[in-house]
């Protein structure tokens, strides 16, 4: 069995801007910076075989290169608590686009649909033992943070290893994206 997601990875000068809005916030755990990525679509564990499956659905999907900005901060929460906080992409077509493109092609090799609506985000830090009026804080502070807009040239299949203090993701396939 493999756990598996797809995401874009982010360059290292990005995740080093990112790793600057990190800290002071006691009780959350700040993903570290090598961890910092991008996800289009949550797969799960799978087989062996699904793997190479999900790899060659992958392959086919046909999609340009877009330009894409991370800005604004934002939560999640689920049962009245701050489960996490992050970065958002600016709204972004081609994205959207490219994470509809990757849905519908594991949904046509059988993985049961995606039911979360796509908000497309970078995970700063986990938060569920964090005080929330700091993570509000966190959050209105970092709203008008704005990154130099980044040329998304290919998306790429990591795997993900669950550990004690942090997972361990992995590259395991670059696709590229072509005009
Ligand atoms: O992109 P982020 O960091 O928000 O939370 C996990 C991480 O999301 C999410 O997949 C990304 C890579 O691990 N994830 C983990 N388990 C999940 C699940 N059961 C999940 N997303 C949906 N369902």
């Amino acid at each position: 069995m493999i756990r598996l997601f797809v995401a874009l990875d982010l360059p290292a000068e990005l995740k080093t801007h990112l790793a600057m809005l990190a800290g002071g916030i006691p009780g959350a755990k700040w993903v570290p910076p090598e961890n910092y990525h991008l996800t289009l679509r949550f797969i799960g564990e799978v087989e062996n075989w699904r793997a190479q499956e999900v790899d060659d659905a992958l392959a086919n999907i046909r999609a340009r290169p877009f330009e894409l900005a991370l800005t604004g901060a934002g939560l999640f929460e689920k049962a009245g608590r701050v489960q996490s906080i992050y970065i958002s992409a600016a709204r972004n077509e081609s994205l959207g686009f490219l994470a509809c493109k990757i849905e519908t092609a594991l949904q046509r090799i059988g993985l049961q649909p995606e039911r979360k609506k796509f908000t497309p985000h970078v995970t700063l830090a986990r938060t569920d033992k964090a005080a929330p009026e700091k993570l509000i804080s966190w959050v209105q502070a970092h709203n008008l943070f704005r990154a130099a807009p980044l040329m998304v040239e290919h998306f790429t299949l990591f795997s993900s290893q669950l550990g004690k203090q942090n997972s361990v993701y992995t590259p395991e396939v670059d696709y590229a994206l072509a005009a």
